[in-house]
């Protein structure tokens, strides 16, 4: 055991005793989450394993401090360390995507996009429309000056990648407040190929005329050409904000480079900070310099007082991903999606799309005569942790679903190469064709329930144990 293992070692141990002097059922469900995660395949396209550093950062006085404002313009007094971890991470995050402009206060990916939206309305105020009312600032704006504004403004309109297609919920989907606060329009895929399809977006853009164009997605496994989505924007005068909290590792790790790097292409960047980037839980927001002042205004107009000890530990997270080995981990990423996909390909699975070109794998179950809802289940029975997702066209809805999403980014993080990703497309694969679909009491085919055949749960749990235990997670972490 190195000098660092056994130094995190006695520092959880010790949390953890502390913890449990108040309320040890909390110490021990802490205790029985490590246990669960080393001891299960995490495929959720969205989780990670954040480093031990990372970690105990979060777990410090820095969360007892109110810190709303920016770095040195703060609503309260005393914040002068919060200013220089927000400026260390700011820095990192500014160096590490090279970025004019870095927002690290946001909780989450949603609040980084409304953090966006805000953002981007309160430039198109502030610009012409702050001269031609003769105002200073945005505060200065009479109730009779926004209702002028939002007459003249017409429709604010958005337009995103539907939820089915891989968008998110925050890219304007009808039932989420950014389909509830812009007038929406949803751009698909391709019915054939499953991929963007370029011309019929510019299309559709140049009809709706958006003010804003949403690039990015959470269950899309492919790349985007960013350079393009500038393009369309720029042909109809919309903003083009792209969410990359997906997606954000590999651009970090320079595997996305070029027209598939968004930063030199969008005018606002939004992004979480846990997923492929492996940091916090945690949100972002990057932007050229002109949009700096408004995305500024994040907190307090739409984000609580800033979570301190996180932005600490986005600071630690984002100095690790401007290490070398960083990119290497980022591309084995992408290889080892590719494996995956493979190893259902060849075993006569179907992915949407065909395939993948970057973390991720969209599983569609109807081939196995299951939803998404039974495969999910099933799959944890079995110790592999994955979630259900819609696929484009879903004839089972947003909730039972059709699919099962998968990603690379916490298994390679805890070692796991292509023979392994093939492996566990094998077992995944040995789950779901001995799973079969229940019925519903009235008798008819049921979306929910399913029986796995008796052996099959056993038999994958020992056989992913045997690449878990060749690839412990925290390997050095031990409690006492
Ligand atoms: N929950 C995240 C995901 O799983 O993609 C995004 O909201």
């Amino acid at each position: 055991m190195s000098d660092l293992d056994a130094l995190t070692s006695s520092a959880y141990s010790q949390a953890l005793e502390v913890i449990a002097s108040v309320e040890p059922r909390i110490a021990e469900a802490t205790r029985q989450e490590l246990v669960d995660q080393r001891g299960s395949l995490k495929l959720i396209a969205s989780e990670n394993y954040a480093s031990p550093a990372v970690l105990l950062t979060m777990g410090t006085w820095f969360s007892d401090k109110y810190a709303e404002g920016t770095v040195g313009h703060r609503f309260y007094a005393g914040c002068q360390n919060v200013d220089t971890v927000e400026s260390i991470a700011a820095e990192h995050a500014r160096e590490l995507f090279g970025a004019e402009y870095a927002y690290v206060q946001p909780h989450s990916g949603i609040d980084a996009n409304l953090t966006a939206f805000w953002a981007i309305l309160a430039h198109r105020v502030e610009g012409p429309w702050l001269e031609k009312a003769e105002k200073k600032n945005v505060n200065d704006l009479t109730d009779e000056d926004w209702e002028s504004l939002r007459r003249e403004l017409g429709n604010q309109r958005l337009l995103g990648m539907s939820l089915d297609t891989g968008g998110h919920l925050t890219h304007g989907f009808r039932p989420n407040i950014s389909g509830k606060m812009f007038h929406q329009q949803q751009y698909g895929t391709d019915p054939v190929t499953g991929l963007i399809d370029y011309d019929a977006l510019a299309a559709k853009a140049r009809e709706f005329k958006p003010l804003i164009l949403v690039a990015g997605y959470s269950a899309y496994p492919r790349r985007v050409n960013f350079a393009k989505m500038r393009e369309i924007a720029d042909s109809v005068g919309a903003t083009l904000m792209v969410d990359m909290a997906h997606f954000a590792g590999l651009v970090a790790g320079k595997v996305f480079t070029g027209d598939e790097d968004p930063i030199p292409h969008a005018h606002v960047v939004t992004t979480t900070t846990h997923k492929s980037l492996r940091g916090p839980r945690g949100g972002m927001v990057l932007a050229t310099k002109e949009y700096a002042p408004s995305v500024d205004r994040g907190c307090p107009m739409v984000l609580g007082g800033p979570l301190s000890h996180v932005m600490a530990a986005k600071a630690v997270a984002l100095a690790e991903a401007r290490q070398e080995s960083f990119r290497g981990y980022a591309q084995d990423v992408a290889d080892n999606a590719k494996s995956l996909a493979e190893g259902f390909l060849t075993r006569g699975a179907n992915l949407v799309t065909g395939g993948t070109d970057n973390h991720l794998v969209l599983l569609d179950v109807t081939s196995f005569g299951l939803t998404g809802r039974q495969a999910e289940s099933a799959l944890l029975d079995a110790g592999v942790v994955t979630n259900r997702n819609s696929i484009p066209n879903d004839p089972n809805g947003a909730w039972y679903t059709s699919g099962i999403r998968l990603g690379t980014p916490a298994l390679t993080t805890r070692g796991f190469g292509r023979d392994e990703f093939d492996k566990t497309a094998e077992l995944i694969v040995e789950v779901l064709s001995n799973t079969t679909p229940g019925t519903t009491k009235a008798g008819g085919p049921s979306k929910a329930s399913y029986t796995l055949a008796d052996g099959v749960a056993d038999r994958v749990r020992s056989a992913s144990a045997e690449m878990l235990d060749k690839h412990p997670l925290y390997p050095g972490l031990e409690l006492s």
